[in-house]
């Protein structure tokens, strides 16, 4: 059983949620390796065991560690199931109630007689928070092409261009340095569109002199997501929006400062938050601060109010941003990795003031 398996299985033995059905196919990436689309693992008191169809069997079988057994599914996900937790003497199963919709559930319930069902919390989502060293390389690559994108992009923007064709540009950028996809649709923002903080990439609009252009993206590379936002402006700044830009900037950098283990994410949020807010913008700084990443875009912990305490080897994003509607909007965001006595700033690009 490899270590991501063992250190769960410790924490569900301990939390009394054995046997555990993980469905959330992340976490069963994360646990075993699998990147198709149907999956079932069920970690057990005794032994562990993975559930799929034919079409993925030999794939599973060639991934799985020794111990966790490759179950076929026969006539449906259900009889398969119980049947399995029967041979082994096992009358409950907790599930991971996030990942399974109330109609799954209900179904599981009415044809698995003999097995108690209860919801459970995603342990392995709060194991994922914090990264192992492979999680932290494949992180530290993700950011690392990003960067090299937002370099190539500086030297391809023209006014003229459409917002989308910046969008195609990352994309192919990032495919043909061997990232899967985008972590998420790329956000090209052009002038007034920049407010809107998921602003939509328009097909039609076209990139003017003048125009503030905030560019939101990030790859998906061997499973791992970045994600950075810069700012940047088309052969003039509009002073307007310059002030805006400074006031994230400090706000930022005050955070990124802030950032070590033991801080909550209240606590953090805060310190840029109250920045923002004495500048006389907190009601234009609508989202919390960041969030976690790694094999989800989201993931815990979200960098907001509360009293989550940040952890060594946590990886978040901080994300200020001021939107000014009618205006244009600037949001500045690196990808930080939790070090002992502070933070590292994965995501390296220069945050001065830069005119394309
Ligand atoms: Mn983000």
């Amino acid at each position: 059983m490899n270590k991501r398996l063992k250190k769960l299985r410790r924490t569900l033995a301990k939390k009394d949620l054995l046997p555990y059905l993980v469905s959330d196919l992340t976490n069963i990436r994360y646990l075993t390796g699998f990147t198709g689309s149907y999956a079932a693992l069920v970690i057990g008191g005794r032994d562990s065991f993975f559930l799929s169809d034919s079409r993925y069997e030999e794939y599973v079988r060639s991934i799985l560690p020794r111990d966790v057994r490759f179950v076929l599914q026969k006539v449906d996900f259900c009889t398969t199931l119980e049947a399995e937790l029967k041979t082994r003497g096992e009358s409950a199963l907790y599930c991971e109630k996030h990942s399974m919709s109330l109609a799954s559930f209900m179904d599981m319930k009415s044809k698995m007689k003999r097995i108690r069902l209860y919801p459970a919390e995603d342990v392995v989502n709060e194991q994922r928070m914090v990264k192992d060293g492979e999680e932290i390389a494949l992180l530290r690559e993700a950011a690392a092409i990003t960067d090299s994108c937002v370099n190539h992009l500086k030297s391809l923007i023209r006014p003229g261009m459409l917002e989308w064709d910046i969008a195609v540009e990352i994309e192919y950028f990032y495919r043909k340095r061997g990232c899967r996809r985008t972590s998420f649709d790329s956000i090209v923002a052009s002038g007034a569109g920049s407010s809107m903080p998921h602003y939509e990439t328009s097909m039609e609009k076209r990139i003017r002199p003048g125009d503030v252009l905030l560019i939101d993206m990030g790859c998906h590379y061997r499973g791992y997501n970045s994600d950075l936002t810069r700012t940047l402006f088309v052969n003039s700044i509009d002073p307007a929006v310059e002030k805006l830009y400074r006031v994230v900037q400090t706000a930022q950098q005050a955070a990124l400062e802030a950032v070590r283990p033991g801080i909550t994410t209240g606590k953090l949020d805060g310190v840029a938050r109250n920045i923002i807010v004495r500048e006389g913008y907190g009601q234009f700084f609508g989202h919390s601060l960041g969030h976690g990443l790694g094999l989800d875009i989201h993931e815990l912990p979200a960098v907001k109010a509360g009293d989550v305490k940040l952890r060594k080897n946590m990886v978040i994003t901080i994300e200020p941003g001021i939107y000014l509607p009618g205006t244009g909007g600037v949001r500045i965001e690196d990808m930080v990795l939790v070090t002992g006595g502070g933070c590292e700033v994965l995501t390296k690009s220069s945050k001065d003031i830069t005119i394309v």
